[in-house]
Parts: C-alpha cells; sequence; structure tokens
C-alpha cells in the first residue's frame, strides 16, 4: 500500500508553550478528530503546521517537537510569526474565508498577504518534497492551501494529487470578486481530483473554471491543455460508531447526570460552534428572545446551553463576533431570567469529549444555524449520540448537512420568526416523530461515515489517475508507422475515416478559404481508387460545401457531424428524428455575439448553428466568449441539444449527432479489417471513442485525447496517407 501524506494547516497535535517547557495537546476540531482514525489505518504522514510561531521555540526545541511528532506520524513545517499573521489570520481568514461564506464586504483584497499566501504554499511544497518518496499519495486539506496542488505537481509531476475543500465553494458571481481567482483556480487544478462537499459547489467550482480559464467540464472532468482533472461530491462524515458508542457510555451518564443535577427536568437546548460569523450564533439568540416572548409557557421550563469554541481571536470581526454575542446573552438573560432560572447558559471554552457528548445526547433540541456552512459536523454528532432516538435537529437550509439531513426542521437562518417558530415545534413534536426522523437521518450518517468517506476519496483518487494515465496520446513512433502501414498492405477491406478542418487542411480565417487544394484532391482520389479502401470524410460542414469541394472523387462523405451521409458512388440520405425549432433562441444569441465582436460569424447549417471567431480579434477577451458559451449552455441544459466547443468555434446541435454514432454507421456495415481514424478537435472523440479495440486512432495535434497516437501537423497527416497509398 502506498504511503498517504495528509497535508492540512494543523496537525492533529498542536505544540504549546508552558513557560520552559513544551506541552502537546490533541488538536480541537473536526478535521483532525475526523481523520485521526483514518491515517492511523495505513502508512501515512501528516505534515503541518505545529501551532507554535517560529520566534517561540528556543534552540533545541525544534528538534523535540519533530521527534516528539514523530511518534504520532506527524511532520511539522514551521512558520514565523509574520507568515502565521499574513497568511493564516490574514489571507487565509481574513479573504478566502469570508469571501467563501458569502460575506464580501468583510473581504480585505491586500496584496502583502496574497504574497504570504504564496509564500506559505511554497514552503509547504518544499517541505512535502524533502520528506516525499516515489510512490507518496499527497492529499492536501482546505482553503489554506489551494496553490499547493500545483505547487507539489511542478515539483513531482507524475505525482498522484488528491485536494478535499472543506468550506463552501461560492457561486461565480461572489468568486469572481477575488482578484487573485485564475491563480487559485490553477493551483488547484493541479490535483487530480478535487473533492466537494455538495454537488453545488461542485457546479460552482467547474462553473468558475469554465469562465475563468476557459477549459471544458463536461461530467466533472475538467480538460486543460496539457492535463485533466476531476471535480467530485464527498460529502464528510463522522466517527459514527465512535460517537454512538461513547454516548452511552457510564462516563457520559455521569456527565450528564451531573448536568441534570442542576438544570433538573428542564427542557434542554444545546448548540455548540466554533465563534464565527458564518454559524449564525446572533440569529439564533435573536429568535431565542423572540421564541421565549411568544411563548411564556415555557418560560422557567427551558434552558439553552450556548457553547461557542475560541476561535481566531485575533481577527477584528471575530472580536467584535464576541462581544455581540455576550452583549445579546447578557440582554436576554437580563430580560427573561428571574432567581433560581437562567434562560441562556453561556460557554466560552472548549468542552472535554464526554461533557460534549453528555451535553448532545441530553439536549431536547439542537438549533443550527448557520448563514453559510460547508457542512457543519455538530449536526452529525448530535444525531449520532441519540441512542434512544429523542431530539430534534433545528438545521438551516444554507448547511452542507441541509443536504443529507432532510428529515431535520428546516430553516433560513435570516428568518427569525421560523426559528423561533423552529424552538416551539421541536419542544412540542411527539417522541413517535422525532424517533423516526432520527432513525432515518442516523441510517444516512452511519452508511457514509468518516472513514467510508477516506476510503471514497483515496479510491476514486486512484481511479482518476488511471483514467488520466494513457489520456495524453504519444507521437506516432517510425517502428509503429512501419506496422500500420504493413497491416492496411495485408488488409483486403480497409476503414478510413477522416477528419477534414485541422486534419488534411490547416484552419483557414473563413470556414470558404479551407478549400481543399490540387495536392489534397489528388492524394484522397488515388486513396478512393483502391476498391479495398473505403474512404469516408466526416465533417462538421454543410453538404453543399462538400459536395462542391469533392463531388468529383464520388467518395463517401459525412456532412454536419452525421445529419448527412453519403456512400461511395452514392446520393446523400438524411439521419432521421431531428429538429431545428431551437435555432431561433440559439441564432439570438449568437447573433448578438456577431454584434459585440466584430470578425465573427455565423454559420447555419440544416441541423446546427455554429458560430465562428476565427477571424475576430485575437485581443477579444475570453471572458467575452465565455458569457456567449454561458448563455448557450444556459439555454441547452435540460433539452436535447448540445453545445461542442472546437477550434475557435461554438456549435449547438443535437445530443444524438455526433461522429461516433456515425463511426458505428460505417463500421456495422460490412467486416473491415483495417480501420484508421484520424481527427483534431473535440468533436472527434466521440470518433475515436467509438472505434473497435484494433482500431488505428490518430490525434492531430499534441493534447488529451482517447486516440492512441498523435501526429503534429496536416502536413504529416497527408505524409502518412501518401504512404498508404
Ligand atoms: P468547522 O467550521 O470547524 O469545520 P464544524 O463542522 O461544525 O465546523 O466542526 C466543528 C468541530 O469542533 C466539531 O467536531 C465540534 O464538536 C467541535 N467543537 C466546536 N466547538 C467546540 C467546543 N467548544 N468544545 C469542543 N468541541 C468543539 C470546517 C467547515 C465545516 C465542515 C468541517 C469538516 O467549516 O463546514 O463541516 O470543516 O469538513
Amino acid at each position: 500500500m502506498s504511503r498517504l501524506l495528509i497535508i492540512s494547516n494543523r496537525l492533529p497535535l498542536n505544540v504549546e508553550r508552558k513557560g520552559d517547557k513544551l506541552n502537546f495537546q490533541p488538536s480541537l476540531g473536526g478535521l483532525a478528530t475526523a481523520l485521526g482514525a483514518f491515517y492511523k489505518s495505513r502508512p501515512s504522514l501528516w505534515i503541518g503546521w505545529p501551532g507554535i510561531e517560529q520566534e517561540k521555540i528556543k534552540k533545541g526545541e525544534e528538534r523535540e517537537i519533530e521527534d516528539k511528532l514523530a511518534e504520532e506520524r506527524c511532520y511539522p513545517v514551521f512558520l514565523s510569526e509574520k507568515d502565521v499573521d499574513d497568511f493564516y489570520f490574514g489571507f487565509c481568514n481574513q479573504t478566502i474565508w469570508p469571501l467563501f461564506h458569502y460575506f464580501p464586504h468583510y473581504v480585505e483584497y491586500d496584496p502583502v498577504l496574497w504574497q504570504a499566501y504564496q509564500r506559505v504554499n511554497e514552503i509547504f511544497a518544499d517541505a512535502i518534497v524533502s520528506v516525499a518518496k516515489e510512490d507518496d499519495i499527497f492529499w492536501v486539506q482546505d482553503y489554506h492551501f489551494m496553490l499547493l496542488p500545483k505547487l507539489i505537481r511542478d515539483r513531482l509531476p507524475r505525482a498522484t494529487i488528491g485536494f478535499f475543500l472543506h468550506i463552501p465553494f461560492p457561486s461565480y458571481e461572489v468568486y469572481r470578486l477575488l482578484p487573485w481567482r485564475r491563480e487559485i483556480l490553477e493551483g488547484l487544478l493541479g490535483a487530480n481530483l478535487l473533492g466537494f462537499h455538495t454537488h453545488d459547489y461542485v457546479w460552482h467550482f467547474l462553473n468558475s473554471t469554465r469562465n475563468l480559464l476557459g477549459y471544458s467540464t463536461g461530467m466533472g472532468w475538467i480538460t486543460a491543455s496539457d492535463h485533466v482533472s476531476k471535480a467530485d461530491v464527498f460529502p464528510i462524515g463522522i466517527g459514527y460508531e465512535h460517537y454512538s458508542s461513547i454516548a452511552g457510555s457510564p462516563e457520559v451518564d455521569a456527565e450528564i447526570k451531573k448536568f441534570r443535577e442542576k438544570l433538573g427536568d428542564k427542557k434542554v437546548i444545546v448548540s455548540v460552534d466554533r465563534l464565527d460569523y458564518s454559524k449564525g450564533i446572533p440569529n439564533r439568540l435573536e429568535a431565542y428572545g423572540l421564541f421565549l416572548e411568544k411563548h411564556p409557557e415555557y418560560r422557567e421550563k427551558v434552558v439553552f446551553i450556548l457553547v461557542i469554541g475560541p476561535s481566531r481571536i485575533r481577527v477584528q470581526r471575530y472580536a467584535e463576533l464576541k462581544q455581540q454575542i455576550e452583549e445579546m446573552v447578557g440582554t436576554i438573560n437580563g430580560r427573561f431570567g428571574t432567581v433560581g432560572w437562567t434562560p441562556l447558559e453561556y460557554i466560552y471554552n472548549p468542552i472535554p469529549y464526554h461533557a460534549l457528548l453528555g451535553m448532545y445526547r441530553m439536549a431536547d433540541v439542537c438549533p443550527i444555524t448557520p448563514v453559510r456552512d460547508g457542512m457543519n459536523l455538530v449536526a452529525k454528532e448530535y444525531l449520532a449520540t441519540k441512542i434512544d432516538g429523542r431530539g430534534v435537529l433545528i438545521l438551516s437550509e444554507t448547511t452542507g448537512a441541509a443536504r443529507e439531513l432532510g428529515d431535520a426542521i428546516m430553516v433560513n437562518p435570516n428568518n427569525i420568526e421560523e426559528i423561533a417558530q423552529a424552538f416551539a415545534d421541536a419542544l412540542a413534536m411527539p417522541e413517535k416523530e422525532q424517533i423516526e426522523r432520527n432513525r432515518a437521518m442516523q441510517e444516512i450518517i452511519k452508511r457514509y461515515d468518516v472513514s467510508r468517506w477516506a476510503g471514497d476519496f483515496i479510491d476514486k483518487l486512484h481511479e482518476t489517475v488511471k483514467m488520466e494515465t494513457g489520456a495524453v496520446p504519444e507521437p506516432l513512433p517510425d517502428k509503429t508507422r512501419r506496422e500500420l502501414t504493413g497491416q492496411l498492405q495485408k488488409a483486403r477491406a480497409r476503414l478510413l475515416l477522416l477528419d477534414y478542418d485541422g486534419t488534411l487542411v490547416p484552419f483557414a480565417k473563413t470556414p470558404e478559404e479551407a478549400k481543399p487544394d490540387a495536392e489534397l484532391l489528388k492524394l484522397l482520389s488515388e486513396l478512393n481508387k483502391d476498391a479495398r479502401n473505403e474512404v469516408v470524410l466526416i465533417s462538421g460542414r454543410d453538404k453543399n460545401t462538400l459536395d462542391r469541394w469533392f463531388g468529383s472523387l464520388k467518395t463517401a462523405m459525412v456532412a454536419e457531424h452525421g445529419v448527412w451521409m453519403k456512400v461511395k458512388g452514392g446520393d446523400w440520405g438524411k439521419m432521421s428524428g431531428l429538429s431545428d425549432d431551437w435555432k431561433g433562441e440559439a441564432r439570438a444569441i449568437m447573433q448578438l455575439a456577431v454584434d459585440r465582436i466584430q470578425g465573427s460569424l455565423i454559420e447555419e447549417k440544416d441541423y446546427s448553428l455554429a458560430w465562428h471567431y476565427r477571424r475576430a480579434d485575437p485581443r477579444i477577451s475570453e471572458r467575452h466568449i465565455r458569457e456567449i458559451v454561458n448563455d448557450l449552455l444556459n439555454l441547452t441544459a435540460n433539452s436535447n441539444l448540445r453545445v461542442l466547443e472546437g477550434s475557435k468555434v461554438v456549435e449547438v446541435k443535437s445530443a444524438n449527432l455526433n461522429k461516433g454514432s456515425t463511426a458505428q454507421h460505417w463500421l456495422s456495415r460490412q467486416a473491415w479489417d483495417f480501420v484508421l481514424a484520424i481527427g483534431d478537435d473535440v468533436t472527434d472523440e466521440d470518433l475515436f471513442r467509438a472505434l473497435p479495440e484494433k482500431a488505428w486512432s490518430i490525434k492531430v495535434r499534441p493534447g488529451l485525447s482517447a486516440a492512441k497516437f498523435s501526429l503534429d501537423s496536416p502536413d504529416e497527416v497527408r505524409a502518412l496517407l501518401k504512404e498508404l497509398v
């Protein structure tokens, strides 16, 4: 089994200075707990910042830290105070965090912080490479290291790299606000596999990639010029069995007993969050106040335990939030409290594990109301401790967890009345209903627990790498070329499927200028004369143009990517079941593009429309083109139409028309003992994929392809065809 290198900002062990001594404590928070068991179950090394700034480490202590961490299979990367300030508290938590959680008004756009982000990602890349071995698998965690996949890739081009984002990926309209949006996407795309909690986040990420980098993104695959990456959904889970078994332990029973001695038989509401403005804590408190106001019958009968884990307090916004929460707690307790009853118990501290589980298990209601949250593990932890099935989860619809936990009482975190009502509904919910809802949700989180999550990610990563390998065809070597011609000579029935533009002729400025020259016509005519050869010219062009150019050759042809077909010496026949009633709207979008982008033009064919921009000013912004493609994609979503991006052309046509189905048609006409297909752009990929295993396939120009070999240019293709003559 290859070794797994997990890279995250914090290590599972945190180092602190206590006077003269160093103190090693398990780190708080989701990731360390979540991945802890998994990384110990296989060969691995965890790389991260140990939690103490370089300036606070005395001579010789670095070694002590390294040795102690090595016992736990951890490797520290040391950072200076300035790096921690500008990178972690700066770019990570004052730029990325607020932007990705839809708080654009909180975002600092500071080039100094951006430089620190780049610098620390570089420091990590160097440290990682210094300990990496051949065959290691790299799994980079979270928003702190979005440049790292590419930085590792630059240093180790063949590495297997995964990346997981624990926070939301925001919609394109928000993401585009970032001045360094392209660099971050390019950084991420160094990974073979990118994981997100929900389909929405994947969709937002692909959308940004398409719009900002112009890469094509079909079925979660992102195709850049020289590599592909895959984006997929992996909703993180918790160690369900662990939580649920500890929740029933005598230690947790003892904690509950202690709580009950103080709380009596009051109904208990518990919430647990890291201090963060994304968690919607003020909204929750306001709603609790409103609930007490509207439902006096619950006064003195209910207690809300508000647990907040200290976090990022050095960032101004967090300090302000803490103050705001404390003022609100004071106001509610002052307004509703009585002698002997405090409506809100406020704890601003880490809670020991058994006490935390005791609170969860005891809680009748757990309100989780983030305005935005990547997933939210507390929701899952709460449910896992519900051994008897009783308790009610209130969950904000803007958490990733809401996608899985549909049986919770769902709330809009900005609707204070709705949350207040949810408190009342939760407290009044019949036990039978509570149990039914919780059992259904428990099944879900039990099945996809954290080890499934991690195992699934690593399996998919291997799969992705396997699928990519061989995705870039090698240039046709001389020896293989001789083999190809040798096979052709022996064969009696030969099928040659040849794309036209970009394959037999170089690209021209207008479709009309790409007319075949005398040399090409002669070459095709000679190939065609041999009765053993069936030469099929496959083109996206209309049949009249093809007739005009090649009619005299009597060769077999396919026009408009398969709408029209003609056998050797025969006539045109049309594919059945096609409609063109969609053209009006697509034409309107393309016309707008023609009006805006000078030199671009629309080519209209019987069942497709193509917008060509080869002749447009080469400086036209990629953004303009992305916008037009996006409009066409929106128009054709959920329809039987396909938007195809070729070389400087965007085409809309029926989805069941492609060169793959065309190839199948010709392949099934008779038994062939030699098949060769040559093509150059994305539309030819369908053709390559449809070929039988033994067929020869060649892509013109280097790049990713399903073809087996590549040639550099139409000239090289012609040279090969001459040899075949
Ligand atoms: P966080 O924003 O940290 O995680 P969350 O998923 O709720 O949010 O995890 C917090 C963890 O800290 C939980 O395990 C909780 O029990 C623990 N915790 C919080 N306060 C505590 C306290 N006072 N005492 C003890 N424990 C406390 C990020 C993303 C989330 C995503 C996770 C995992 O922001 O959306 O769910 O990563 O991917």
